[in-house]
């Protein structure tokens, strides 16, 4: 059995979905602090309550399934934290401190654990950024997701626990919102041109930030998941990148198909966390290692992301 735990959110929704396509919906237990509000991810599988700062709630799952793999995806993100370091730095380290100590009792076979492109800070190389390279995030997220990739290959290299991480870009998605983060904006946009025509930003026209469709996020998750251990040579976490833009390339992106819509920009403090992350990524390791390849550029991406938008709306 498989158990993805931060079931309801952005990434959590849709990977526990494609999860249950691949496995069957009776292997895959969703699980998360609140009962999903999405129809299709309460009823295609069984869905567990837990609180990852509670260990006592991952133990009484084992006591009634057996878990091959745990998608450890439960995280404050960027702009969340901000509002709230010591409880994001609490959430985002000691829930992963008692998942990882939870497979290596239960003797799961293999663990997921999401890092992101917030790991890299001001003093990171922002063209290409190197898999290994100058990481000073200013985040609390960015620091829990450093920290958290230490731990993930001190717990491969000292216990031999087969974890295994991407640092997601940006992630873009029509079935479920995000929450939280910094590139919120590249989700919201689509909503609104849909709903209003126009779209008031909170990131500066020419802030090119690296992004992927979530299609692209799930295949390059299974992907890793799926690969002979042999092949996973990076333990902390793969730089992983599709496309990068700024707010204007994706407004003239959705001008395709609505020439009328129109984009203004009122930067917030989310300005700053955008600012010291990288704009383009370097991800030849993940192509070399496991042959991932992204299928979705902007355009492509903008086409799908309307079309389904369209079909949910009306
Ligand atoms: C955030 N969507 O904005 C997340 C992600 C790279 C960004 O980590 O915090």
């Amino acid at each position: 059995t498989i158990l993805v735990i931060g079931a309801c959110g952005q990434l959590g929704s849709e990977l526990t979905l494609e999860l249950r396509e691949m496995y069957g919906g009776a292997h895959v237990v969703a699980a998360d602090i609140q009962y999903p509000k999405q129809a299709d991810l309460r009823e295609s599988g069984p869905f567990e309550i837990v609180d990852v700062l509670t260990p006592q709630h991952l133990s009484d799952l084992a006591s009634r399934y057996q878990f091959t793999q745990i998608y450890h995806l439960a995280a404050i993100l960027s702009a969340t934290g901000e509002k709230n370091p010591k409880f994001a730095w609490r959430l985002n380290m000691d829930g992963l401190f008692n998942v990882l100590d939870f497979a290596l009792e239960q003797k799961v076979q293999k663990v997921y654990w999401p890092s992101s492109i917030a790991v890299f800070g001001p003093s990171t190389p922002r063209q290409n950024t190197p898999q290994d390279t100058i990481m000073d995030p200013n985040t609390v997220y960015g620091i829990s997701k450093q920290a958290g990739e230490r731990w993930c290959d001190y717990y491969f290299n000292k216990y031999g626990l087969d974890v295994r991480s991407l640092r997601y870009p940006g992630l873009i998605g029509y079935k479920a919102l995000p929450g939280g983060g910094t590139t919120d904006y590249a989700v919201d946009i689509y909503h609104q041109a849909l709903a209003k025509g126009t779209y008031k930003c909170f990131l500066s026209e020419h802030t090119r930030l690296p992004m992927m469709y979530m299609p692209d996020a799930i295949k390059a998750t299974l992907d890793l998941m799926h690969v002979p251990a042999e092949k996973v040579k990076v333990r902390s976490s793969y730089n992983l990148a599709a496309m990068s833009f700024t707010p204007q390339e994706i407004a003239t992106s959705i001008q395709r198909h609505y020439p009328d819509f129109s984009i203004t920009y009122e930067p917030d403090a989310r300005q700053q966390i955008a600012d010291s992350w990288p704009q383009t990524i370097d991800d030849r390791a993940a192509r070399q290692d496991w042959g991932w390849r992204p299928k979705y550029d902007l355009d492509t991406m903008t086409d799908d992301m309307l079309l389904h938008l369209k079909r949910i709306n009306n």
